[in-house]
């Protein structure tokens, strides 16, 4: 085996193992007679946990000493998934561990699987700030990032008859990976009123007063690179209630029961992650928990600054802050409000350090999903940032004004007071205002921003203001971890695992392609992920599935917009059309497994009429003696990043197929691809880019362009447009019943047929059905088939979040990496 890297270790199985059952007997005060495998995991949990704390101290004290430019990640969501075999491959130490587990009676797969997902997140913007941290503790970045500790992560979904059921997630019963710092702590104010005084020199100063007091508590957990000692930190606020006067009298006097109310209100704050992946308009709590969050870390930031007595000049020289889409979009005024009350700073040269600090990333151009938030509201809840907020719009606008005098459109257009009834705050333009860079996730989407949400200010600003990264993903996680032999039989073709931190080495694996045991064994590894697969939906839902089958995924958020109805349409049709084979016919068909997975929002009630379609769909069509294996349909309940690492290595093929223009990015389609499985398709977001870099005849691209829909969309609200036989009789089937009860499905079909089709599902549904039917074919030559896939794995290098975090280095945060020192 290839060594992966030097790294403080445990120098022997029996070292390893000596901590483990320390940690049993000392830490958890158990007796190794009834040591089961939650206890063995938390033994090795607290093995590694104590490796990981040296690193991270250490790394700590090196990037104080050299107080280098340091990034910050605000993100409300980092869906990190599980902790124990990142840190122990991360660490590279695995071996060993897994030598000294099954010395002591167990199996590292059991044990790892007894760690509860850290869920933080409700999809693809939440991983990708989970990419982020891994690729920047590689890169020995010094980079912090900043979240909430929800007591509750993302919900768990169950079915039930069909429908999808929310069940909390209360995660942190035992969470090894996280320290409180109960030292570390900040007041955040909300409510109360300004109050404006002149000082002995004639100053004028602002005062935010008799607020509500809510105290900020840090927990940190450590984020180790990969082959690299630097070990970063991800530091999640709790929300605890304060305990100044005010309770105190309220408890003396004998009122426990308003005491204990008080506190509660203040530890709701920080309670729950919303469930949402779009919107969720004009939740106070969801405003308070933006507001708590960008707060606190802003102080912690500002002290973290001043402890260097350098000048506030240099303070962007020093800190970059980064603001995953707008939810930290409050940040702005709170940094100016620090800066003018705080440090008496004038505006001018605020403003300058505020815009110089700042950049960020928008994820979407769906304007029902841009985040907006009530003038009302703001004004009642943090008055002097309502103040603020005014008077950088009519900076702004006088600024705008002076350029494009008499434009009274554009000063309204872009104006970031919506004069609606009520006025409302339109948080991406103060993003926009606030920062000096603006990036979109992938090339057409960063395109599609300049040409639509932000247009005008692409006049105002000039077009270098906007700019792409296109995401990515972390190797080490979605290919090494989640794939570990196909992962080992790259190592072994390249001579050794540098491509876990140069992807574009792949590259190398086209020289192989000729090479028959490399073909052979690249295709056994793929049908033993598929086994794992088979196996793993017979425990969870009962259903066998031939592991011979073509394997066709699609697992994601539950939206009408990433058009899973498009899937279970196609997927009906398929069954039509093997009912009306003869059983001659039938011999000559392709078997395929369709698998779903996802959550939808509580309350998004069509994405969940969606979820309940596909249940009944795989209840007719997997009971159907006439179909056996020729077609199973799987709806995987409670998707989650754990889940992903068993579902990504197992696909043949994998849907990507949002109308074209709505998704920003997608990041699944990338790990799906890495791991050595094709694409279905619309060209959108990075779908377009993987196209580039693995060639047309490598992947399934199909349906209307982003350029038409607006002429679709035009269409079918004038009418005329005649309904695809094919799709027709699916609908024909669902309303006569043959998937149960009728009634439930009407409002689905008729968003179709009746509402205008907005995401143009029937436009491109024969495309759809014709791309499928050529996957049949293609996979047939299963010669071919393989070379396709293991030419993408090759040209998948450009994917990699290593890329991403140094395009975000140079040309957003003008920051360096900060390699821990040599030690001898
Ligand atoms: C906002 C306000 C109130 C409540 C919830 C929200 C909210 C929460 C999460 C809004 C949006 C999100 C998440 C969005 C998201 O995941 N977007 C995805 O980001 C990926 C990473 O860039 C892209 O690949 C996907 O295309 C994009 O959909």
């Amino acid at each position: 085996a290839w060594k992966k890297f030097s790294a403080q270790e445990f120098s022997s199985k029996e070292e390893f193992e000596k901590e483990v059952v320390r940690h049993i007997e000392t830490t958890l005060a158990r007796s190794l007679f009834n040591c089961d495998e939650a206890a063995a995991y938390a033994g090795t949990a607290l093995a590694f946990r104590d490796r990981l704390v040296i690193e991270w101290n250490k790394t700590q004290q090196n990037q104080t000493f050299a107080d280098p430019k340091r990034v910050y990640y605000l993100s409300l969501e980092f869906l990190m998934g599980r902790a124990l075999d990142n840190a122990m491959l991360n660490v590279g130490m695995k071996d060993i561990a897994q030598e000294g587990v099954s010395e002591l009676g167990f199996r590292m797969e059991d044990i790892i699987s007894q760690e509860r997902d850290a869920a933080l997140g409700n999809g693809g913007l939440g991983r990708l700030a989970a990419c982020f941290l891994d690729s920047l503790a590689t890169l020995n970045y010094p980079a912090w990032g900043y979240a909430l500790r929800y007591r509750y992560g993302i919900f768990k979904q169950e079915i039930i008859d069909g429908y999808q059921v929310e069940i909390p997630d209360y995660w942190l019963d035992f969470n090894p990976w996280e320290f409180p710092r109960h030292d570390v702590t900040v007041d955040i104010q909300f409510y109360g009123n300004v109050r404006k005084y002149m000082d002995d020199s004639g100053k004028q100063w602002s005062v935010w007063e008799n607020g509500e007091i809510v105290n900020a508590v840090a927990y940190d957990a450590p984020i180790p690179g990969y082959g690299t000692k630097t070990t970063n930190n991800l530091r999640l606020w709790s929300s605890k209630a304060s305990h100044g006067e005010f309770d105190f009298t309220k408890f003396n006097s004998g009122e426990y029961e308003a005491s204990v109310a008080d506190q509660q209100r203040a530890e709701t704050i920080s309670a729950v992650l919303y469930p949402n992946d779009s919107l969720e308009r004009g939740k106070e709590l969801r405003l308070k928990q933006q507001y708590f969050w960008c707060a606190a870390s802003l102080s912690d930031i500002v002290r973290r600054f001043k402890k260097s007595k350098k000048p506030w000049s240099e303070f962007p020289n020093q800190v970059a802050i980064q603001l995953n889409d707008t939810h930290p979009t409050l940040a702005i005024p709170e940094l100016q409000r620090i800066l003018i009350d705080g440090e008496g700073l004038d505006w001018e040269e605020a403003w300058s350090i505020v815009q110089k600090t700042f950049g960020y990333t928008n994820h979407t151009v769906l304007p029902e999903a841009l985040e907006k938030w009530s003038v009302p509201l703001i004004q009642h809840l943090l008055p002097r940032h309502l103040q603020i907020i005014y008077e950088i719009n009519a900076r702004f606008l006088q600024w705008v004004e002076k350029k494009f005098p008499k434009d009274r459109d554009m000063l309204a257009s872009v104006s970031i007071i919506e004069e609606t009834q009520p006025k409302m705050v339109r948080m991406a333009y103060l993003a926009v205002i606030g920062s000096h860079k603006v990036n979109g996730v992938a090339e057409l989407h960063s395109d599609l921003i300049k040409t639509t949400i932000f247009k005008d200010f692409v006049k105002i600003y000039g077009p270098d203001k906007f700019t792409n990264v296109t995401n990515g993903i972390t190797p080490r996680r979605w290919l090494h971890q989640a794939n570990p032999r196909l992962s080992e039989l790259i190592a072994n073709k390249l001579g050794g695992y540098d491509f876990l931190t140069d992807l574009t080495l792949l590259h190398k694996l086209e020289n192989f392609l000729d090479d028959k045991d490399f073909r052979k064994e690249f295709q056994e590894i793929k049908y033993a992920n598929k086994v794992r697969l088979a196996k793993y939906i017979k425990e969870a839902q009962g259903i066998s599935v031939n592991p011979a089958s073509l394997f066709d995924i699609q697992v994601k958020r539950m939206h009408e917009y990433k058009r899973q109805q498009l899937n279970v349409f196609g997927v009906i049709h398929r069954y039509l059309q093997l009912k009306d084979m003869s059983p001659e016919e039938r011999k000559k068909v392709q078997p395929r497994v369709s698998i779903f997975g996802g959550k939808a929002a509580p309350g998004y009630w069509m994405a969940k009429t969606v979820i309940h379609l596909i249940n009944q769909v795989s209840a007719v069509v997997n009971a159907d003696k006439d179909i056996g294996d020729l077609l199973k349909v799987v709806f995987l309940e409670d998707y989650n990043v754990s889940k992903a690492e068993i579902i990504v290595p197992a696909s043949d093929i994998s849907e990507h197929i949002s109308t074209a223009g709505t998704e920003a990015s997608g990041t699944s389609n990338m790990k799906f691809v890495l791991n050595g499985g094709l694409v279905i398709g619309t060209c959108d977001g990075a779908n377009i880019e993987i196209t580039r870099e693995v060639g047309e005849d490598n992947i399934f691209l199909f349906g209307n362009l982003a350029e038409d829909v607006e002429d679709l969309r035009h269409a079918h609200f004038y009418g005329g447009f005649e309904l695809d036989s094919q799709l027709q009789r699916v609908f024909d089937e669902i309303r006569n019943g043959r998937f149960g009860d009728a009634g439930q499905f009407s409002a689905l079909v008729n968003s179709i047929v009746e509402h205008g089709d907005y995401y143009l599902v029937s436009d491109d549904f024969q495309s759809y059905v014709e791309t499928q039917n050529k996957i049949d074919e293609a996979y047939k030559n299963q010669e071919e088939w393989l070379t396709k896939t293991i030419t993408c794995v090759a040209r998948m290098g450009f994917f990699s979040s290593d890329r991403c975090i140094e395009e975000y280095a140079q040309e957003i945060w003008n920051t360096e990496p900060l390699p821990p020192p040599k030690e001898n």
